[in-house]
């Protein structure tokens, strides 16, 4: 057998060109581990506000919206110096980010907790080294409130009651209140907060009707792949579903994937009423075409919001624990022209 084999000048020359590339990366201050440490060099410029913004991930269309959003608003423009970091879904990434901004001493901390538990240990050691923490999007469920500053996001019970009442509403005015209705629900991630607080509001109301019959409920991770094997899965053993509530925008798309090939129909001509949440352009197209009959409008759009409570803070005013968000329901009647041309996301 023949084997390719470098004679000796050829491995002299490749050691020579390996030792000149790592010169240039060290002169360069490159680093083979490129990380948030490297964003670091013009850090305490011009006085810029240092926030480290922990994201919990990338999972969907929303938080692809909300990252934008804080891009957009912590910038040198605005008077900041922005470090970002994702998380890929792990509570562990999460916590090593946020020790990192701690050991750095930035002066804020924002982070979007991908879960609601176990926090503890990681936010007193941000509280002891005295740097407020900012909860985006998301909360967190802890006895010790002091150890975060304030909240900025949504009011997740309050977003599945309103798919609760909208139900109630629109089984009335197809006279189907008395009748029996089939349910299933595709859950975000378990132990998130928008998940956990998206089902324990429709639930809420659906314990207030004995026809409502939840056939099962199976946690989708808040993606289209997700939500289209759940979907699927679903679909096999229920032959008479009624209404999804899907709890994102990403399960939806994947959940009409699986219904349409399962050959049923959905929206407001079809078999299967559809709710869905986020509210994300791509899904408000669905929803003026009829395929999704309301969308529960999550706002993603929170960067500027929490800036200004960095700057309130900054000011040395008072500020509020919690800041929920501005949030609307949509259906057929109210996504209009107008509302898609200035969606951003
Ligand atoms: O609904 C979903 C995202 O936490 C509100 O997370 C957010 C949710 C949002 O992945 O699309």
């Amino acid at each position: 057998m023949k084997h390719f084999k470098f004679n000796k000048y050829t491995d002299i020359a490749a050691m020579i060109l390996l030792l000149v590339i790592l010169l240039f990366m060290i002169l360069g201050g490159c680093s083979l581990f490129q990380n948030i440490e490297d964003e670091s060099v013009n850090e305490h410029d011009e006085n810029l506000i240092v926030v480290g913004v922990s994201q919990l991930g990338s999972e969907s269309g929303w938080r692809t919206a909300n990252t934008e959003s804080v891009q957009a608003s912590f910038t040198k423009k605005n008077g900041y110096f922005l470090l970002f970091n994702n998380a890929r879904q792990k509570q562990e990434n999460q916590f090593k980010t946020i020790r990192s901004f701690i050991s750095r001493r930035v002066d804020y901390i924002v982070f979007a907790p991908v879960v609601e538990t176990g926090w503890e240990t990681v936010l007193s050691e941000a509280k002891e080294a005295g740097i407020p923490v900012i909860l985006m999007d998301r909360s967190v469920t802890i006895e010790d409130k002091s150890l975060y500053t304030a909240l900025v996001g949504s009011n997740f019970v309050e977003e599945g009651e309103k798919a609760g009442r909208w139900l109630e509403k629109d089984l009335e005015e197809k006279g189907r209140s008395e009748k029996d209705i089939n349910i299933v629900i595709l859950k975000g991630t378990q132990g998130a907060s928008a998940q956990v607080g998206r089902t324990v509001g429709f639930s809420t109301i659906a314990s207030e009707h004995s026809n409502w019959n939840i056939l099962d409920q199976e946690y989708a991770d808040f993606t289209s792949a997700k939500g289209k094997e759940v979907m699927e899965s679903f679909l096999k053993k229920y032959p008479d579903i009624d209404v999804v509530i899907s709890q994102n925008d990403d399960m939806t798309f994947g959940a009409l994937e699986a219904i349409k090939e399962s050959g049923r129909t959905v929206g407001i001509d079809g078999e299967i009423t559809i709710i869905s949440f986020d509210a994300v352009m791509e899904a408000l197209e669905m929803v003026a075409e009829g395929t999704i009959n309301v969308d529960i409008e999550c706002n993603p759009d929170q960067g500027k919001y929490i800036s200004e409570v960095i700057r309130m803070l900054e000011a040395g005013e008072e500020i509020e624990k919690e800041y929920y968000v501005e949030e609307d329901v949509f259906t057929i009647d109210n996504v209009t022209e107008e509302l898609l041309n200035k969606r951003t996301y």
